[in-house]
């Protein structure tokens, strides 16, 4: 057998054409397997698109553990909600093709996008006629500032506007609200073509002033929904005529969807309400967490409260599900506690006595106490997720 003995030797025998060919071979399968490690450890960072892990995110969700301490609900947290910033990765033009299961209760703020086609899916009117008459009630206080866009956003409402009136029920500003406002219920039927309007001043005192934060202290909760209560309840007094509906606005909104009442009236229930949210950072959160279903633990923690022990949502992780995670559920879903962003009322039901109660009402207070009792008197309560109202 041939061995290479000298260095003329080796270097001939590495010059061949067999040899040459060989560890040509061997390079090239040696990329190709550099190639496929390399994909693999890209899968392994990254092994799902941005939609599977949102599906992901939502269905670990359903299996969070209850929050078995009752105190949980008005536990004081840093950014006054039970904002986990889950989504902060995530590209905020994202959409998700599919409705997200519902949780077994809420942990989140964000309200993901969904793509037009199952927004339009639940949203379709049916073509009609509208007659029924609405009235607008609206309470307000300090809102000079709000009062151009709200004019613009209820000049948008595309239902019908010689079937609408509008009252406004302003006390305790220290701004030019109460003018303005009669200045605007003049021009909502001279330049809009409303039915009738009107801002009433109401001489009531026990309001709760400041800044936002100060009046979104969470002691000052009792004192300042037992005051926008009152407040609801004059405006009912004063303004309610023959009129088949009532949709109470907050006069602070930002955006109502234009078909915002036939929406409403799909429902064709006694209360109903849509959901209510606030744009940060290009997401959509959840505002108004007033709106509501209870759960079994919600429940079975009230029964273990004192009679007069309020029960405040936003202060802290919740043992409820807020509207927006009902989705899943369909486009009109049951649920036990309302606000007051915009919510329709079947006037007969303020006739026949529903109020916004002025003092603990079965742990909730206000608007959530309007719900229980309506649920009390018999009333259907319910929300409609796919209806966006901005705050
Ligand atoms: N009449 C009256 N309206 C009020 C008072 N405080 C707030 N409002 C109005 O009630 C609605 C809801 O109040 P707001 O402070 O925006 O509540 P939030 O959005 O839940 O923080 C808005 O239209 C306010 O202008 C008050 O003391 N008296
Ligand atoms: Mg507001």
């Amino acid at each position: 057998m041939y061995v290479p003995c000298s260095v003329t030797d080796i270097r001939k025998l590495c010059c061949s054409g067999p040899v040459i060919t060989c560890l040509l071979a061997l390079n090239l399968i040696g990329t190709f397997i550099m190639i496929l490690l390399l994909m693999e450890v890209r899968k392994v960072h990254n092994p799902l698109s941005s939609q599977d892990k949102l599906r992901r995110l939502y269905e670990e969700r359903q299996f969070l553990p209850v929050f078995e301490n009752v105190q949980s609900h008005n536990r004081l947290f840093p950014e006054n909600g039970t904002d986990t910033d889950i989504f902060q990765e995530q590209e905020p033009e994202k959409v998700l093709d599919y409705i997200p299961p519902v949780p077994k209760m809420s942990d989140s703020d964000v309200v993901p996008s969904l793509t037009k086609e199952i927004m339009e899916q639940y949203l379709e009117l049916p073509d009609k006629n509208y007659t029924d008459t609405i009235v607008v009630f609206t309470p307000m206080r300090n809102s000079a500032e709000h009062l151009a866009t709200y004019e613009t956003q209820l000049a948008k409402l595309s239902y019908p506007h010689n079937l609408i009136s509008l009252y406004f029920g302003e006390d305790s500003s220290d701004d030019r609200t109460f003018i303005i406002a009669k200045m605007l219920a003049k021009r909502l039927t001279t330049n809009h073509g409303f039915k009738r309007s009107k801002a009433f001043h109401f001489n009531i005192t026990g309001g709760v002033h400041g800044v936002w934060g100060d009046i979104h202290e969470r002691t000052m909760q009792f004192a300042r929904r037992k005051h926008l209560a009152k407040s609801r309840n004059l405006l009912l007094h004063r303004g309610l005529k023959d009129e088949k509906w009532v949709l109470w606005i907050d006069c602070d909104i930002s955006q109502l969807p234009i078909d915002l009442i036939q929406q409403l009236l799909f429902a064709n229930k006694d209360v109903v309400s849509p959901c209510c949210l606030y744009r940060y950072k290009n997401f959509k959160r959840n505002y108004d967490k007033n709106i509501w279903r209870e759960t079994d633990v919600s429940l079975e923690d009230q029964k273990h409260m004192s009679r007069d022990q309020l029960v405040l949502e936003g202060y802290g992780p919740t043992s409820r599900i807020y509207l927006p995670d009902l989705r899943a559920e369909g486009r009109v879903v049951p649920i036990d506690g309302v606000g007051g962003c915009a919510l329709l009322v079947r006037a007969d039901c303020h006739r026949k006595g529903l109020v916004f109660p002025e003092d603990v009402y079965e742990h909730v207070i206000e608007t959530e106490g309007l719900a229980k009792m309506a649920k009390k008197m018999g009333y259907s309560v319910y929300g409609m997720p796919f209806v966006e109202v901005f705050h």
